[in-house]
């Protein structure tokens, strides 16, 4: 009831906010595009963890109105930083798996995308495993929808949980998001970690690019470029942060 009324007080009176988190590009080192993650205080200003609001919201019918806060706050941040000159700049958006059994998160996405201006190309949906599960065939078709229409598509949390190779070739995803939880193994650039090889191998056989998330040290970073790696994000760049500080990030990394 407490969270309820929490929630209900955040979307009339639009107390949600979103951080973002820079996404570089190995091979230049320059910022391709951010992660927009959600940020709730409950009444007496501290932090609520999405692990805790997200869950409770999809059960109890929530899910849908905060997406739709979402993608309309990211997407008019995107114009905003587009009018700044940031041209390429690409926002990530988690989906939760409730929203890929409903094709209204299409119409949401168009409407948005519309009305800032945009093209779908300036997104990618991070989406999971453990989201699509629930209603594959559905969630297949929403997906494919999105795809055509020019939404890109990223496969998050990639090798937490229930990673099951049977949906790199199933889903229309572009990019493969590589748990931090692989990346915190790394500690000396002469580690052998197979698995992590082993999956950045097969992402670029199956044509996807490779994110590495939760990149917390140089030492992280200079193995992740020598196995190839496209894509990194983590502390060891920049923490999820308020637009104006995500902003100065990008200006001064190009
Ligand atoms: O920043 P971090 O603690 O904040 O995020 C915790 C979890 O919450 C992550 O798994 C992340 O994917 C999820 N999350 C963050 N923002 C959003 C959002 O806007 N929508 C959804 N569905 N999940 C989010
Ligand atoms: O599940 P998803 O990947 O969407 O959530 C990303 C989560 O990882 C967020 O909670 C974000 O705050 C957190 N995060 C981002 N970078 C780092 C990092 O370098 N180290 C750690 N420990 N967490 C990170
Ligand atoms: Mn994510
Ligand atoms: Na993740």
């Amino acid at each position: 009831i407490q969270m309820s009324s929490l929630l209900r007080t955040a979307l009339d009176q639009n107390l949600f906010s979103l951080v973002y988190q820079p996404i570089l590009e190995l091979n230049t080192m320059t910022v391709s595009g951010v992660e927009a993650l959600i940020r709730l205080n409950d009444s007496d200003g501290r932090p609520v963890s999405p692990m805790v609001f997200i869950p409770y919201a999809e059960q109890h019918g929530y899910i849908s109105s905060i997406s739709e806060w979402v993608i309309k706050t990211a997407a008019q941040q995107t114009s905003d930083w587009r009018r700044l000159g940031f041209d390429n700049l690409r926002m990530s958006i988690n989906l939760s798996g409730k929203c890929l059994t409903n094709s209204a998160v299409v119409n949401t996405l168009q409407k948005y995308v519309k009305a800032c201006r945009l093209k779908p190309e300036a997104f990618d949906l991070e989406i999971t495993e453990t989201a699509i599960i629930e209603d594959l065939d559905l969630s297949l078709n929403i997906l494919d929808e999105l795809k055509a229409l020019g939404f890109s598509i990223s496969l998050d949390d990639f090798g937490s949980g229930y990673s099951s190779l049977t949906y790199l070739n199933k889903l229309p995803i572009d990019t493969l998001k590589i748990d931090r939880e692989f990346i915190s193994q790394i500690q000396n650039e002469e580690d052998e970690l197979h698995l992590l090889s082993a999956i950045i191998n097969l992402a670029h056989q199956l044509g996807l690019r490779v994110l590495a998330e939760g990149v917390e040290t140089e030492t992280q970073l200079n193995y992740l470029i020598r196995q190839g790696c496209d894509l990194a994000q983590g502390y060891y760049f920049c923490k999820p942060v308020p637009s104006e500080e995500a902003e100065r990030f990008i200006a001064s990394r190009g």
